[in-house]
């Protein structure tokens, strides 16, 4: 039987704690099998709260001592609760001491405390705080924090914790101890632990208003030459948080401390952030070009996390979006500002996008959708999810939308004014951006605005234009629906930032006049953008002296997290693709355009598929881009790049994977072959970036290169051309960086092509000892385009391979995500066979880390739209797991609902207008 409760915790029933924590005071005894912690807190009763017995939280902790004021006292078991109920009277302080022991060598959850290659480590959040010592596990209980570390002084030599180190000196018998005081308050979640034999790079700064601090980041003995990128993105974000924001660092010592066991990518820990060594080691021979960009985002958002997190934090889980969604916007805001030029600044707006509508929209209209704040859950660790991240820096973006960049830092300044150091909710962030900004839209239109926290599903936003030659008018017709999604059947009108403009026949932005009465809608923008507030279920915009038919620009930098239905005409989108002013829309006219075809083969009832897909003005387009003078190479690799089988899918009621598959590698071979003297062109001109940097534009051009490496060889192997092969070859042997190397290596395995057996063989003896490149070479053998119908068996193949581990997240991933989330046509095959894999290793992972197995259940979320024959396997796999009785909450809660997608109603689409919505969507 597993321990933990098994009940729905709700939104709504939150109470505060009925006390409080004041100080928390911790030793550590540090064993691998048998630590000992003495904890040692003043509490108070809550003097708002009715006289109620203190309930601690703990999870497979040992017991071993209760003392209150000095002296014994009686406690009693709730399920895994502590319950003291003869305690002082009255609402003095009293002291509370707690002895218990744990055992971090068992410990394969990674919550608590555990061991990583020998090392102590910590994760406590959410919820595991109380896998250390007994606690009121919750956020908004804040205490100040001392904690004593002992431990062998040659097996762990460095010692830390949040905060300051106030002491440190020998113990007897070879041991060593360090004292650390955290001058913040903080909840329990942000509680670090970390003792090991570590090395540390370190850097002096002052920040712009003088301050100095100590910023450290540690890894293991070995590792140092791969932390310079890390420090380096560490001082960018202290530098931009300051210039930004205003937010200084408020620490004298700031550290970051890398493990190669670690379930999610970092964690945000007051003053000693944990990573995923992933996130934060980089060195251009193991690190592509995409690590070096997520190193510096993760750093960034864990290092803002600071204040919109750890300085204001959430009153309850409830509210994660509070932080994570504001976060996110701030390292996407970071990584943006960093990128420098307008292309490279649209490109990390695109890359955003894709991974939004790749992970969040698959999300939101799936079993899993839930708002981006959800109203209930069993496990909160399953809602560490794109809705709330993605999702909700995308509300937020839209509120900066709303009020402007000025007014969106007024209102960031007016939440920290208020509410530094508190534990609050989205609605204390909305209620300061209201008020700050009172001559905006915002503050009337903030109930409405706040259906984004209260309805989950993706929006759609309809647009028809009608142009009036006679009258020399455009209108333009906007209406928007949401989907139906689990237990929200019917949805009300959102607050859409319609952002547009009109493009004339030369490309160049009408002037944008709108016709009296649609002007109090306006937000002045003399660009020939504007942004429309979408409101009503739907609304007419009529423009005048409008002299030749344009066509519309929706959704400019994508200025709302919604799907666009525009009736566009393939010469109107050929139009936005070469012309649109706005490089989002010009992408995104691509897109359209290949989603476009895909969708046309696929619904077409001939079973062969076309063998030309793509038509000559399309390839005409995309040659023109590929070769264009001006753009970037990091944008021309986003345009040429069509939309993945996922996506695709995503667009359809009923889904065929194979047929999917088929189309995308149909269209994928016409690319490569029409295209085949421009890629050769791309190739000659994009290939040399001169020694490794890892800037947009030299990574650009790699990304580039790398396509049109691909290209070619996907053309040899279709024409027995062997020179392809042999220069990909050759590049993958001579590489001077990781990111050259794997394209090459990716360019040969997915053409199928015989010398990447050979390739990844030398691959594997280079790189062995390196456990991130490693990964690489699980993961890259799974996610190889399935030509063959030889993917299960590799799979299988790999999972027994000496090297593979389903105990360290990262390789467990590297093979079992990558195949049930990441390779469409290898998972879902028409013998079920894959799907008996997920729910055997689903069952074999959640007896060893129940939120990496959560994860990895999360493959099914889309198996009620697949076609027959899939979709009866599905089921069975679906249904084999959840006949398991002893699952964890973390993967009863996913399967349970996967099941229920079985019984979702029709859709029925309608928005419905109710002028008392406000009140519900915010009760
Ligand atoms: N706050 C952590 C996530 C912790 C995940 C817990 N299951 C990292 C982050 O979002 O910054
Ligand atoms: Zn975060």
């Amino acid at each position: 039987m597993r321990e933990g409760h098994t009940t729905v915790t709700r939104r709504l029933d939150y109470a505060p704690p009925a006390f409080w924590i004041d100080t928390v005071d911790l030793t550590f005894d540090l064993d691998p099998t048998k630590t000992r912690v003495l904890n040692k807190m003043t509490l108070r009763r809550n003097p708002d709260q009715a006289a109620q017995p203190l309930k601690l939280d703990g999870d497979e902790l040992n017991l071993a001592r209760v003392l209150v004021n000095g002296q014994g006292t009686s406690f009693r078991m709730e399920g895994e609760q502590l319950v003291l109920e003869s305690l002082p009277e009255g609402h003095e302080p009293f002291e509370l001491e707690i002895f218990t022991t744990c055992n971090p060598e068992k410990n394969t959850k990674l919550m608590g405390l555990f061991l990583s290659g020998g090392a102590f480590f910590t994760q406590c959040e959410a919820e595991g705080f109380r896998r250390i010592t007994y606690f009121i596990d919750r956020p908004d209980v804040m205490a100040s924090y001392t904690v004593t570390l002992r431990a062998d002084k040659a097996k762990y030599p460095v010692l830390l914790s949040n905060g300051n180190l106030v002491d440190e000196g020998e113990l007897e018998g070879g041991r060593h101890f360090a004292k650390w005081q955290d001058p913040h308050k903080k909840p329990s979640y942000l509680f670090a632990v970390v003792a090991g034999q570590l090395v540390a790079r370190e850097q002096r700064i002052i920040s712009r208003s003088g301050g100095e601090h100590l910023l450290q980041v540690y890894v293991r003995p070995g590792d140092l030459d791969q932390t310079e990128h890390a420090m380096n993105s560490l001082i960018h974000s202290v530098l931009w948080d300051e210039a930004r924001f205003g937010l200084p660092l408020d620490l004298e010592r700031f550290m970051i401390v890398a493990t190669s066991d670690f379930n999610a990518g970092a964690m945000e820990n007051k003053g000693l952030n944990i990573f995923n060594t992933k996130y934060v080691l980089a060195k251009p021979s193991t690190a592509t070009d995409a690590d070096f960009d997520a190193v510096e985002s993760v750093i960034g958002h864990e290092y803002f996390h600071n204040w919109t997190g750890n300085r204001v934090t959430c009153r309850d889980w409830f509210q994660l979006s509070l932080k994570e969604g504001l976060t996110v916007f701030r390292d996407q805001e970071f990584s943006m500002d960093l990128a420098s030029t307008p292309s490279a600044r649209a490109v990390k707006r695109i890359e955003n996008v894709i991974d939004l509508r790749s992970a969040q929209f698959p999300e939101d209209g799936g079993p899993m959708a839930h708002p981006v704040r959800p109203d209930e859950y069993l496990e909160i660790g399953n809602f560490y999810t794109s809705t709330v991240y993605e999702k909700g820096a995308e509300v937020v973006r839209m509120y900066q939308t709303l009020v402007g960049r000025d007014g969106f830092r007024k209102g960031m300044d007016l939440y920290f004014q208020r509410h530094d150091g508190q534990a609050v909710t989205c609605d204390d962030f909305a209620q300061a951006l209201a008020d700050a900004n009172p001559d905006s839209d915002l503050p009337r239109l903030l109930p409405q605005f706040k259906r984004w926290y209260s309805q989950s599903g993706t929006p759609v936003v309809k647009a028809e234009g009608n142009y009036d030659a006679a009258a020399r008018t455009y209108t333009l017709k906007l209406s928007q629906s949401c989907p139906p999604t689990p237990g929200q059947p019917v949805k009300e009108p959102f607050v859409i930032p319609v952002r547009l403009g009109l493009v004339a026949e030369d490309g160049r932005d009408l002037p944008l006049r709108l016709e009296q009465g649609s002007l109090s809608q306006e937000q002045g923008e003399p660009t020939g953008s504007m942004t429309y507030v979408l409101t009503e279920p739907q609304a007419t915009l009529t423009f005048v002296d409008v002299g030749s038919e344009p066509v519309p620009s929706l959704m400019r930098g994508f200025s709302a997290p919604v799907k666009l239905d525009c009736n566009y005409t393939s010469e109107q989108l050929l139009r936005l693709l070469a012309k649109d002013s706005d490089s989002f829309n010009r992408w995104e006219a691509g897109q359209q355009l290949g989603l476009r075809v895909a969708l046309n083969a696929l619904s077409s009832s001939a079973n062969a598929l076309p063998e030309r897909p793509l038509d000559d003005a399309y390839i005409a387009a995309l040659r023109e881009v590929l070769r264009h003078p001006d753009l970037d190479a990091a944008f021309k690799a986003l345009v040429l790049s069509l939309p993945d089988d996922d996506y695709i899918a995503e667009q359809m009621e009923e889904m065929d994977p194979q047929r999917i598959h088929a189309v995308r590698e149909a269209i994928s071979v016409q690319l490569a072959t029409e295209l085949r003297d421009d890629w050769e062109w791309a190739y000659e001109q994009y290939k040399d970036t001169g020694a490794y940097q890892p800037d947009p534009v030299s990574s650009g051009r790699r990304s580039l290169a790398g396509m049109a490496l691909s290209a070619l060889c996907v053309w040899a192997c279709k024409t027995n051309d062997a020179v392809w092969p042999g220069k990909a070859y050759q590049r993958f042997k001579d590489a001077g960086n990781m990111t050259d190397r794997l394209n090459a290596l990716g360019a040969l395995l997915n053409c199928g092509h015989e010398l990447a057996e050979r390739a990844l063989t030398r691959y594997y003896e280079l790189f062995r000892a390196e456990p991130l490149a490693l990964d690489k070479w699980f993961s890259l053998q799974v996610l190889t385009s399935d030509r063959s119908g030889n993917i299960l068996p590799i799979v299988q193949k790999l999972t027994r391979h000496p090297d593979f581990s389903l105990r360290t997240p990262n390789r467990a991933r590297s093979v079992l995500s990558s195949y049930c989330h990441g390779n469409l046509a290898g998972f879902h095959r028409l013998d079920g066979a894959g799907y008996t894999f997920w729910a055997d290793r689903v069952i074999e992972l959640d007896k060893l880390n129940p939120q990496v197995a959560s994860r990895l259940a999360r493959a099914m979320d889309q198996w009620a739209r697949l076609a027959q024959p899939y979709r009866q396997a599905a089921l069975a796999a679906i249904e084999r797991v959840a006949a398991k009785t002893d699952l964890s909450n973390d993967v009863r809660e996913v399967i349970t609902r996967t099941l229920a997608a079985e019984a979702t109603d029709a859709p029925s689409s309608e928005i419905h207008e109710d002028s008392n919505s406000e009140q519900k969507a915010n009760s």
